[in-house]
């Protein structure tokens, strides 16, 4: 990429796996040493006050955000302290910055890019290696397999690497653990990291990600089998407070054993002022609820099955019976 070497660079990174395997990708493209990942509060696909202080003291002189559609106001933050670079694949409006990299906003079709792995390595010309891999296996999990065209190049891949396709989406799983745990300082050094690897087998063996998917699996079992608030016939309701990021896997095994159950999760421990609500189950009315909580000023979303937003948790109560009596 033509940055001079001078130059203080800020690589803003979404939290999962396909943010920080496609920051490791740019980090091999630059030749500066000044550079600061950056990752914003996990939940934000913006930059909020804190964050901007953050950068305001970072001031960097370039700017480079990969996998990560932020909003029109989060960009012209970012142009005020110098150039910006997008690599996306996600669906945005076209920003005007000095690079916009998105060809599915160029009419390509999702299937032909994945990832934003797969999206950096075409731009820069790159043979796709693990770190092409790891975004997409990350973004895709097994659906990735219903892609012919990218499985084509997974294959080839897969064959240079001497390994398989659950070894790498193992590797992915490892590295998701880190905004599972809430390990903010861990995700924006993680990319350090991958930029170096080559193997599956060198992800695996990182000590901290395998202590983390010890810790998920018991926290996530544990939550699971506790116990159930029954609203009604129809409605069963969890409170978590844990201090992981678990709710939609919790709410998801909880519902499977139950599939005529609407089963309300909600979690207050994993951010100290927010609280987490998952629902899943026959829902009739999923899109009225996300409506609903978008106009209360909510970040909401889901399909026709599962809804997740987060709320102040002052306004828990209120919301949640709310919820009980629309469902
Ligand atoms: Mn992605």
């Amino acid at each position: 990429m033509k940055i001079s070497e001078d130059q203080r660079i800020l690589l803003f990174h979404h939290w999962d796996t396909d943010g920080i395997a496609s920051a490791a990708l740019v980090l091999r493209e630059l030749r500066s040493e000044n550079i600061k990942t950056f990752t914003p509060a996990i939940g934000n696909y913006m930059i909020d006050e804190k964050d901007r202080k953050r950068i305001k003291t970072i001031d960097p002189s370039e700017i480079i955000i990969v996998d990560m559609a932020l909003p029109k106001d989060s960009i012209d933050f970012l142009k005020k302290f110098g150039k910006v670079r997008i690599f996306d694949h996600h669906i945005q409006k076209k920003h005007d910055v000095e690079l916009h990299v998105n060809p599915i906003i160029e009419g390509a079709s999702p299937s032909e890019y994945p990832s934003a792995t797969w999206v950096i390595t075409d731009h820069f010309h790159r043979r796709p290696d693990l770190l092409t891999l790891l975004g997409a296996f990350g973004d895709r999990e097994e659906k990735l397999k219903e892609n012919e065209a990218a499985m084509k190049t997974v294959g080839e891949v897969l064959s240079e690497l001497g390994s398989e396709f659950d070894q790498v989406l193992k590797c992915a799983e490892r590295i998701d653990t880190l905004y599972k745990t809430g390990d903010r300082d861990r995700i924006t050094e993680m990319p350090f990291h991958l930029k170096d690897i080559e193997e599956p087998i060198d992800i695996l063996g990182i000590e901290d990600l395998k202590k983390n998917e010890q810790d998920l699996k018991k926290a996530i079992s544990e939550e699971v089998d506790g116990p159930l608030d029954e609203i009604d016939e129809d409605i069963l309701h969890r409170e978590m407070s844990s201090p992981y990021n678990i709710i939609s896997t919790v709410t998801r095994r909880i519902a499977w054993s139950r599939e005529d159950k609407k089963v309300v999760v909600s979690n207050s421990g994993f951010q100290p002022e927010n609280c987490q609500i998952y629902i899943r189950g026959p829902l009739d009315n999923s899109k009225a609820i996300i409506e609903d909580m978008k106009k209360r000023g909510y970040s909401a979303g889901g399909k026709s099955d599962v809804v997740g937003m987060v709320i102040p948790e002052e306004d828990k109560e209120e919301v949640l019976q709310d919820i009980f009596k629309i469902l």
